[in-house]
């Protein structure tokens, strides 16, 4: 790869020169190469302003071309040109057949992109530009082919073979070999193709569209995990029908597939009607899979499922587009889970993770806007900004339009769009031409990075029963945009009277929705009889950083009284993120520490009351975490932050253990196994519990672990019992529980990767040495993206302790497992730069360490564009 690789910019975007109207692929899988045979039917686009360009066609270095025939006229050599990305073609006619034979090699493909071998099946990744490595072509997401497609392999050892739509001819061949002919109807740009070829077991079901088309659905995978797949296949279901439920929207093929495989570099892809997923998105069984493993599954299945629409049957015109398809499909399935689950547990954790990794990204070298103007290797663009904060835009749009004008607004984009190639601005303009409601600064959303500041105050006038909030928004400078022009955002409020009711708003109803669109703007509200606490930014109505003067007292009455379940929780965040911060400073002036005894009151209301959303206790008893705490902090001091949070729950937890035995008591039911909303609120709540009890030092309570960990007959009693024991001081006791865990487990790569995982994040001393050792464990395999985030990621994002060690050995390890990766499987590699990506936040002597780094990546020699963006905008 060049040190200079191109910027590609958004600007230059410009239609294709050729359309390809039909694809036609014939794969012949030998034991040590692929031969890949493609039929295109071609001509140019008559939207396309060059009348007589050449034809430049995709295809990876590494391609071996065997033949090129034009109109079945062999091409010698000197009529096109290879060059490193790139095969072109003079003097074609407007209308032609194009056929190329190439060589391709699985099994050597660690990069997991195109066609590879994941444990001795075979299977494709092409989204965002993997088609590329298969055979030439135009690898663009506006090029939409019908396909069809032949794959050709030995009967025995891959007796199950797949692609996309439907399955229309089959036979033997000669050798002991098969083959079996897909169509799918529906054209799809390249990144939509999938193969699997393999010895897979699957389970089957189908299911009836509300129209009465009935749909097989089949769900494939190593004939060893076929008792994990019944939770899957229950989850494609309900989001079938959630799908015709809330946006009308049915499946359109015959046959529905998912394939699960171990080697993913993500969490799975919406290949049109054969998804393939890593394993750790679709395998679930109680004894092996945690509460979260479970949701997990049924969101990333929704996901992949409702992307038939928002991605397939309308896709991206470029992948400046990306959060057209993923913000659009996350807040869809981030509203099925909430309707399948606690919509307020939902919320809270979507909220956590956008505030801590997604403001942490907006705040660092790679911030880019949901629609972003360029990129070096798209690869890098699947972040949380992309995926997090777009699903919030939308979530804005349906909250200024209203559930019932989205809806319309939806139903225009799909009918509209409806097998086209299009923009994030083509969905605004559908929500607009649907409702009515002028979006047109609302779209500063797409193109401005970072995230807004309001600076609330108010002000109340007795005499005259008015109540006036003054919001005053600003954003920080990010890379490439110093000013910014005020943003129009949704601010959802309500006010609280003394009592703690609601009082009742000008637009008749208890929460309002303030159109913030001026840098400063005030809002009155009448008929105020008494100065009001106010609710603000209910359900997180916006993105943003909301900043108001609370009392402590205030947040402890909102705890109590807000009638918003998410702004209760966010009262008690803000009261610990108040009393800890204070705390961080007294600790780093060397002070004595002594709790605010409003807390621990607090908790001990929350504790003990059991007309509270039961789902919703363990959220608000959880403490602002250290990544939380990390991102307010102008410099992170990671050693303060994490000796003020643990002496914060250890005070706690001594001053209300009577309260926690009983509430761990009353948790600890034995019953059947299910992962509904009330018994996973019961686990969670019976495992935070057992981490504040934990925290006391007293034997009794290692014993109460202990004995959890050897009854549990499910993974998250048992994995919470472990994590608990391991990060904790009783050193003997965790080694003998993760000898006796892995021994039962070791054949389960799942349930190993958490084991692995739980000791790379354990903040005692020597986690870094552990994991040393553990990258030589029979369990580790570097070329498994699953286990490098496992153990190194686990170390250098779930250990901040250890990952910034005074003496720079976390962040040394971390660079060298990057240069490794960089040639092994750069997508992965670019991924793991993330925590250093951060360098600025930390104290200079952290700074210098970490820089120097990333700068010996950066002259480690020949970069993946991938690493190579993401070094070098760090170091910019
Ligand atoms: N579109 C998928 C995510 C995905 C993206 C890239 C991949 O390979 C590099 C794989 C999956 C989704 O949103 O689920
Ligand atoms: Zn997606």
């Amino acid at each position: 790869m060049p040190q200079q690789p191109q910027v590609i910019y958004l600007k230059d975007y410009q239609v294709p020169e050729f359309l390809i109207e039909k694809t036609d692929l014939r794969f012949e899988l030998q034991a040590d190469a692929t031969l890949v045979k493609a039929r295109l039917q071609i001509r140019r686009n008559p939207q396309s302003l060059s009348k007589n360009s050449a034809l430049v066609l995709q295809g990876d270095k590494d391609l071996v071309l065997c033949r090129v025939a034009v109109n079945d006229q062999v091409l010698a050599e000197q009529d096109y040109r290879r060059s490193e990305e790139s095969l072109s073609i003079n003097d074609v006619p407007d209308v032609f057949v194009l056929e190329t034979v190439t060589e391709i090699y699985p099994d050597q493909n660690t990069a997991l992109e195109g066609l590879y071998r994941s444990d001795g099946m075979y299977c494709t990744q092409c989204e965002a530009e993997g088609f590329r490595r298969i055979t030439f072509y135009l690898d663009r997401p506006d090029v939409m082919s019908v396909f069809t497609t032949t794959i050709e392999a030995d009967k025995a050892a891959y007796p199950v073979l797949l692609s996309n739509g439907n399955p229309v001819a089959s036979g033997d061949a000669d050798g002991d070999r098969h083959w079996v002919t897909w169509e799918d109807p529906f054209p799809k740009p390249a990144y939509l193709f999938a193969l699997v070829a393999g010895d897979l077991a699957f389970i089957e079901d189908r299911y009836v569209t509300g129209s009465g088309r009935e749909v097989t659905l089949q769900i494939f995978a190593a004939e060893k995990d076929l008792d994990k797949l019944d939770y899957a296949m229950i989850s494609l279901k309900k989001s079938m029908r959630w799908d015709e439920e809330v946006y009308g929207r049915e499946y359109d093929l015959d046959i529905y597939m998912i394939v699960a495989v171990d080697f993913f570099n993500m969490g799975a892809m919406e290949n049109k009607g054969l998804n393939i997923f890593n394993t750790s998105c679709v395998l679930a069984h109680p004894e092996t899979t945690t509460d979260a493993g479970f949701q997990r599954v049924e969101g990333v299945v929704a996901h992949e499922y409702f992307h038939n629409w928002s991605g397939n049957r309308v896709t991206c015109r470029d992948w400046f587009q990306l959060s057209l398809k993923e913000g659009f499909t996350v807040f869809r399935d981030a509203e099925f889970s909430a309707d399948m689950n606690s919509r307020t547990v939902k919320r809270v954790e979507d909220v956590s993770l956008l505030r801590t990794a997604q403001f942490a990204e907006d705040a660092g070298p790679m911030a880019h806007p949901i629609r972003p103007a360029s990129f070096i290797e798209i690869s890098n663009f699947y972040t949380m900004t992309i995926y997090e904060k777009g699903a919030e835009v939308v979530r804005m749009i349906h909250t200024l339009l209203g559930a019932e004008n989205f809806r319309k607004g939806s139903d225009l984009y799909f009918e509209r769009h409806d097998g086209q190639a299009v923009t994030t601005d083509d969905f605004v303009q559908a929500m607009e031409d649907a409702s009515g409601i002028d979006l047109s600064q609302f779209r500063l959303w797409y193109s401005q990075a970072g995230t807004p500041v309001i600076d609330v105050s108010d002000e109340y006038d007795a005499s005259q029963q008015i109540y006036t909030l003054i919001l005053k928004q600003r954003c920080p400078a990010t890379p490439g945009q110093s000013e910014k022009a005020p943003f129009h955002i949704p601010v959802s409020v309500g006010l609280l009277g003394k009592s703690g009711q609601d009082m009742m708003l000008s637009n008749g109803e208890t929460t309002q929705v303030l159109e913030l669109k001026e840098a400063e703007q005030r809002f009155s509200f009448t008929e105020i009889e008494e100065k009001p606490i106010p609710s603000l930014l209910r359900s997180f109505s916006a993105p943003v950083k909301l900043h108001y003067g609370y009392q402590r007292d205030d947040l402890v009455f909102l705890m109590s009284h807000d009638s918003d379940g998410f702004n209760r929780w966010e009262a008690a965040q803000k009261l610990g993120v108040d009393i800890l911060q204070e705390l961080i400073g007294e600790y780093q002036a060397g002070n004595e520490l002594v709790l605010d005894n409003r807390l621990t009151a607090a908790y001990r209301a929350v504790l003990t009351d059991l007309s509270l959303d039961q789902a919703m206790v363990s959220k608000v008893l959880t403490l602002p975490t250290e990544a939380y705490l990390s991102e307010l902090s102008d410099i992170i001091d990671v050693d303060a932050i994490h000796a003020v949070r643990e002496f914060v729950i250890k005070t706690l937890a001594e001053a209300l253990s009577s309260e926690l035995i009983a509430v761990y008591d009353r948790c600890n039911v034995s019953e059947k196994y299910a992962p509904d909303a009330t018994s996973i609120a019961r686990r969670a709540l019976k495992n935070l519990a057992l981490s504040y009890l934990m925290k006391t030092g007293k034997p009794e309570q290692l014993e109460r672990a202990l004995t959890q960990f050897q009854d549990a007959d499910n993974m998250t009693d048992s994995m919470a019992a472990l994590a608990l024991v391991v990060h904790s001081p009783y050193a003997k006791a965790a080694e003998v529980i993760l000898e006796q865990f892995y021994l039962r487990w070791k054949n389960e790569p799942l349930v190993v990767n958490q084991w692995l995982s739980v000791q790379a994040s354990n903040p005692s001393k020597g986690a870094l040495n552990t994991v040393k050792q553990l990258m030589q464990h029979e369990s580790f395999n570097m070329r498994n993206p699953n286990k490098v985030r496992s153990l190194i990621s686990g170390f250098s994002s779930l250990n901040p302790v250890n990952f910034h060690a005074m003496d720079g050995s976390g962040y040394r390890f971390l660079a060298d497992q990057i240069i490794e990766l960089n040639n092994l499987n750069p997508q992965i590699a670019s991924r793991l730069v993330t925590p250093l990506t951060r360098w600025k936040r930390y104290p200079a002597d952290r700074q210098g360490m970490m820089r120097e780094e990333l700068q010996r990546i950066m002259d480690s020699g020949e970069l993946s564009r991938d690493v190579f963006e993401v070094v070098s905008k760090s170091l910019a």
